[in-house]
């Protein structure tokens, strides 16, 4: 009998994968926000979860309040938190407890103001702020007067646009965009004429296959920008910095998803996703408009040997 349990026991070490012990039947609660590469990433994973036998569910949250989420378990993870709109209220409830840092997707970020190629015909100076700041008339609408108009990113990105504009004493008016989709609609309506405008953009996205640009050159990030007054050239306002140009992508999860999902979370904390691989996941919704679910299920076709390493790994 001895004999027997020991023989058992050396044949279960001598399997090719470290055993994980099975997730919870629960299911795991992925929190969708409103830009389209994040949707679709958040279905493709949850279609992986789903093949490896989870049971999942999505949950449309604000993009801020999501840190505070994940930190109590309410949802169990934040597959893409951008460090320039999300850095701040990641590191806040980092430093409250709860989540944690899960790992870095390969692709490299940045989030700023940026104009379509045309524009620079009508501000040449471009892509410095000052030039920018200089032509604001060439940018000017019935609603703006004199000042230029900025079309910044939805409310909850909390770009600080306004700040920005204050801090750098700048002749433009803010104003946000209700929606990603607004963004796009902006740009598109101006491209027939040329017409010269500013907006928030991001990579990687879509847009960057569509309409060649670039990004506006503030004065540089530099860490506390957003706490620290002393930081950036106006020692007296916080935000008078670009946002970093060359910023992370991070996984985020909740601490009690490894003990409750052992194989998911293994997967999570391998998975990481290129500039193009992230872009492709936009253009299947804002450029072929499919639903995100079902760009998710084209993506994880056309993919299947990026993502077949991660789950093979973690299997339970
Ligand atoms: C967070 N975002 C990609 C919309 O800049």
């Amino acid at each position: 009998m001895k004999k027997l349990t020991t023989m058992v026991l050396t044949a279960a070490l001598a399997t090719p994968f470290a055993a994980i012990a099975e997730d919870s039947s629960d299911p795991i609660t992925i929190p969708i926000h409103n830009w389209s590469s994040q949707i679709v990433m958040s279905n493709v994973v949850g279609q992986m979860f789903e093949e490896m036998g989870n049971n999942v569910e999505f949950v449309t949250t604000d993009s801020q309040a999501v840190y505070e989420s994940v930190r109590l378990g309410d949802v169990a993870l934040e597959l893409e938190v951008w460090e320039g709109a999300f850095g701040a209220s990641f590191r806040e409830a980092l430093s409250k407890g709860g989540l944690h840092d899960a790992g870095d997707h390969d692709a490299v970020t940045r989030e700023d103001w940026w104009y379509p190629a045309w524009t620079k015909e009508s501000c040449p100076g471009l892509p410095s702020w000052e030039a920018l700041n200089a032509c604001a008339e060439v940018f000017a609408t019935a609603e703006t007067g004199s000042n230029g108009m900025y079309l910044d990113g939805p409310v909850d990105w909390l770009k600080h646009g306004q700040e920005r504009v204050a801090a750098l004493d700048m002749n433009f008016t803010v104003v946000n965009a209700g929606s990603a989709a607004a963004l796009w609609a902006h740009i598109g309506a101006a491209e027939a004429e040329k017409k010269p405008i500013v907006v928030f953009n991001w990579t990687p996205n879509f847009a960057e296959a569509v309409w060649p640009g670039e990004f506006v050159e503030f004065p540089a990030w530099e860490d506390g920008c957003d706490t620290d007054p002393t930081k950036g050239p106006n020692k007296e306002a916080l935000f008078d910095c670009g946002n970093p140009s060359t910023g992370y992508l991070k996984k985020a999860a909740w601490d009690g998803m490894e003990d409750k999902w052992p194989a998911a979370y293994c997967v999570l904390t391998k998975l990481s996703f290129t500039n193009p691989q992230i872009a492709e996941m936009a253009k299947l919704v804002d450029t072929d408009e499919l639903e995100p679910e079902e760009a998710a299920e084209e993506w994880l076709a056309a993919n299947r040997a990026v993502v077949e390493p991660w789950m093979s790994a973690c299997a339970s």
